[in-house]
């Protein structure tokens, strides 16, 4: 089977390759990526020559029209991911996400290629801390960041090409993920390489704002579940009942490195900073028969800090450009 993968010099897109490659011997893969500031080739290093290559924009038609009438399945993970950069400047997330994703479309409608939307579950909004409620297929959209609402465009232009069109497209909506490989910008990595580096974690607001962390092979395994066994034109939640405030996730990386647990700041808040966010993954559960392998989340962070503390040289690069993005919007609160 030719895979072409959209996005896999990034965090998630990258771990689906290396995954893909032991785990589906019979799968030949194409990766494009623009290469963005968020993208580290450097982790498909190992890959060889078992991986094309393309530096390419999702948004060039050309390309994306050449690349889709050779494979048998597109997965789509590329995106502008990051809830920050999008308050700075939305352009980029609505030309990767939106634009990106509509070129993509086009070019599955022509060439009749299977499609696998990869999407978040921050398309619903948020939850309040003490709701009972979780994240269903049947919660109503309400993004809240540029970013997010450039997703949840993105999500609804793959459902009206299966219906208008009958593209045989699926969707996953997953919640945050952790594991290695994940730029230095997203929280937990950039706390662990802040203690690694004598730098304080910082929290944001109270730190009492909830995730619902999976590791990242966890999401990737849901996703070919879905990608084998889905039903075209559906939607799948993938989440691995990982519920943690975000002041716990600190302390636990603290705790994991022999610092204090209280050796943190907290900082201004992000404007529009969702509350909550929580999945019922009973349908993926029970309809395809998927099941989580790192159901103990301090276990799954122990390992995931291992990977910051023996890879330096994959984080190190990128790492004071990072923090000097934040340092221009962020304060130390008293
Ligand atoms: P990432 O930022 O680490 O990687 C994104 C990749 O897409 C990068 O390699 C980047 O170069 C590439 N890219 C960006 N714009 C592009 C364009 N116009 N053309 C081609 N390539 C482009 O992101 P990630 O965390 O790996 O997320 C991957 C997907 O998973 C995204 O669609 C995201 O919305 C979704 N998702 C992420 C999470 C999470 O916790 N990280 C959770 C749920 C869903
Ligand atoms: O330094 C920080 N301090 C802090 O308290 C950072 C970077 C974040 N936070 C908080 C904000 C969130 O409550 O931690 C939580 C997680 O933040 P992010 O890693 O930025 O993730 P989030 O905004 O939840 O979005 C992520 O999950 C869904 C991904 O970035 C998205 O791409 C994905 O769709």
């Amino acid at each position: 089977m030719r895979v072409l993968v959209t996005g896999g010099a990034g965090f998630i897109g990258g771990n689906f390759v290396l995954r893909s490659l032991t785990t589906r011997p019979d799968v030949e893969i194409t990766v494009i990526d623009k290469f963005t500031y968020a993208a580290n080739p450097a982790g498909l290093d190992s890959v060889g020559d078992r991986v094309e290559l393309v530096k390419a924009d999702i948004a060039d038609a050309d390309v994306v029209d050449e690349l889709v009438g050779k494979t048998d399945l597109v997965v789509h993970f590329a995106a502008d991911t990051h809830n920050d950069n999008s308050l700075i400047d939305p352009a980029p997330f609505v030309h990767a996400n939106l634009i990106g994703t509509f070129t993509l479309l086009e070019a599955i409608r022509r060439h009749g290629v299977r499609f696998h939307h990869i999407s978040t579950d921050e398309v619903y909004g948020d939850l309040e801390l003490d709701d009972p409620a979780r994240f269903t297929e049947a919660t109503p959209y309400n993004p809240s960041s540029p970013y997010s609402a450039t997703k949840a465009g993105s999500d609804l232009l793959v459902r009206a090409w299966v219906r208008s069109f009958g593209i045989a497209a699926t969707i996953s909506n997953c919640s945050n993920n952790y594991g290695p490989y994940q730029h230095v910008e997203k929280f937990i990595p950039r706390q662990i390489t802040n203690v690694l580096t004598g730098v304080r974690p910082r929290l944001y607001g109270d730190g009492r704002n909830v995730r619902d962390w999976i590791h990242v092979d966890d999401h990737n395994d849901a996703v070919w579940a879905i990608i084998d066994r889905g039903e075209i034109g559906e939607t799948y939640l993938i989440g691995a009942d990982g519920e943690t405030d975000n002041r716990t996730v600190v302390e636990t990386v603290l705790e994991l490195l022999g610092q204090p647990a209280d050796a943190f700041d907290f900082v201004t808040d992000r404007p529009g900073h969702d509350r909550r966010y929580a999945i019922d993954p009973t349908r993926l559960r029970t309809e395809l028969g998927w099941t989580p392998r790192y159901v103990d989340f301090r276990s799954g962070l122990a390992a995931t800090i291992d990977w910051y503390r023996d890879n330096p040289g994959w984080w190190e690069g990128t790492k004071a450009a990072t923090e000097a993005r934040y340092g221009s919007t962020e304060k130390i609160l008293p």
